[in-house]
């Protein structure tokens, strides 16, 4: 891994001295690059996060742990109808609470009474992991679990090497029971328990135990070490975006400080481990279901913008649509998944048809990528992408239309990665287009490109 970041200063130094044709060593050096899971996590796109427990009936978004379990009765849960939602909205994968800051268990632990098994839901006998693995399993979705560290009931919390046991017994219980978990999701959230305690987490020993048991699973934390959170709330990846960091920057989940943020958001290009970032933000304005915000449900419009700021940015968007107490995702937030499915089909839905011309190296310090267009036309949207199965490489584009005979500038920017979404300016139609890349730290892989018209 050391060895890689020296590799890649070095590349970098010499992309300043080398035109790209007499590359050396070109191909031959060594560029993190993603594993398996973090590619399969990657072209997911777009996952949907369930805020559900105790909160959904109180009406609170952090409970205190002293909910009676009594209160957890949604009569009319229906994963599959959670389920049918996402995908039916183009999603595909869902990540439930399993337990939230409230240590309230969505299964039935051994470890503690504080759970659905405690519950008048399902005559205690119910379980809705369960329920929601299968649902994501009917419906071809990949599922994720989020199990919060952080534990306002449980009596051991703050006692840290007891309750370090009881996190581990939590979260072999939810990795052994229910079959294939793609992703596992770590808050930095960390308060004071019951005694008043704070907890010191095992870290190493939590991500061991998801190595060993899903092998084939990520794992999201703000320190990764798969994906990294994006380091905001508001659904906004950062530009640049580099799916590389420093891992020496951020080092455990929870963490402040100076820079956290802006590593976070924008990771790091010279960085030696791959960790992309993840976008998790919510529908309304709290994280659970609160009935008086089902006036505040984001408009089709803004779902579009999330789109534009974390899949248009090298991200993932993870968006949360809390089910109701009828333990349903609510119409208005279901008529809005079907709108942005909707928007995205007539956005997205024709590329304009483009035939590669090239790809050809023009002069030093620049590659440049050229398309002919089947027909003139007058592109809105355009979609960049490298392929990542090679790393990210990237630094700088720009993208220029021919019109009239002149060749004019549409767009520019920084990183492109997985995918890169710019909005174009309107003016006459366009023949030819073509990606300059003006800087990298890589010889830069063809890039692919997609043109698409206002509709
Ligand atoms: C935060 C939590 O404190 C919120 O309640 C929510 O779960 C969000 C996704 O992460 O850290």
């Amino acid at each position: 891994m050391n060895r890689r970041s020296f590799v890649r200063a070095g590349a970098v130094a010499m992309a300043a001295r080398w035109p790209l044709a007499r590359w050396p060593l070109a191909g031959a050096l060594a560029v993190t690059r993603p594993s398996a899971a973090q590619l399969a996590w990657q072209r997911d796109e777009l996952a949907m996060f369930l805020h559900f427990g105790v909160n959904t009936f109180t009406d609170r978004e952090w409970g205190d742990g002293k909910e009676a379990p009594a209160i957890f009765d949604p009569t009319r849960l229906d994963a599959r109808q959670w389920a049918r939602t996402a995908k039916d909205a183009g999603f595909r994968a869902m990540i439930l609470t399993a337990k939230h800051h409230d240590g309230f268990c969505l299964w039935p632990t051994a470890t503690t009474k504080h759970s659905v098994a405690s519950s008048p839901w399902r005559g205690g006998g119910g379980d809705v992991v369960r329920e929601f693995v299968d649902a994501c399993s009917a419906e071809g979705l990949r599922a994720g679990l989020y199990l919060s560290p952080w534990d306002r009931n449980h009596p051991s919390y703050g006692d840290s090497p007891a309750y370090n046991d009881v996190y581990a017994a939590q979260l072999t219980e939810l990795l052994t029971r229910y079959g294939k978990i793609t992703e596992v999701w770590f808050d930095g959230a960390n308060g004071e328990g019951p005694n008043g305690r704070r907890q010191t987490y095992d870290w190493p020993r939590v991500f061991g135990i998801v190595r060993r048991l899903q092998p084939g699973a990520v794992i999201f934390s703000d320190a990764g070490p798969d994906v990294r959170w994006c380091g905001n709330e508001r659904g906004v990846a950062g530009d640049p975006n580099w799916s590389t960091v420093d891992p020496k920057i951020v080092t455990y989940p929870g963490q402040s400080g100076a820079g956290i943020e802006a590593a976070l958001q924008h990771g790091n290009e010279s960085g030696s481990a791959w960790r992309p970032a993840e976008v998790d933000v919510s529908i309304r304005p709290g994280w659970f279901y609160h009935p008086a915000q089902d006036e505040k449900v984001r408009t089709i419009d803004n779902l579009v913008e999330l789109y534009f700021t974390s899949v248009g940015r090298n991200s993932k968007l993870l968006l949360n649509v809390p089910p109701t107490r009828d333990g349903l995702i609510h119409s208005v937030d279901a008529s809005r998944l079907a709108g942005f499915r909707a928007r995205r089909d007539e956005l997205f839905g024709a590329p304009i048809g483009m035939r590669r011309v090239g790809p050809r190296a023009s002069r030093e310090r620049e590659a440049r990528f050229e398309w002919e267009l089947q027909r003139p036309a007058r592109p809105r949207i355009a979609r960049l992408a490298e392929d990542i199965t090679h790393g990210q490489r990237v630094a700088s584009y720009r993208i220029e239309g021919l019109r009239a005979g002149r060749w004019e500038e549409l767009a520019a920017g920084s990183t492109i990665g997985y995918a890169k979404l710019d909005r174009l300016p309107d003016g006459a139609p366009v023949t030819r287009v073509r990606a300059m890349i003006t800087k990298w730290i890589d010889r830069p892989e063809p890039v692919s490109l997609q043109l698409f018209e206002a509709r």
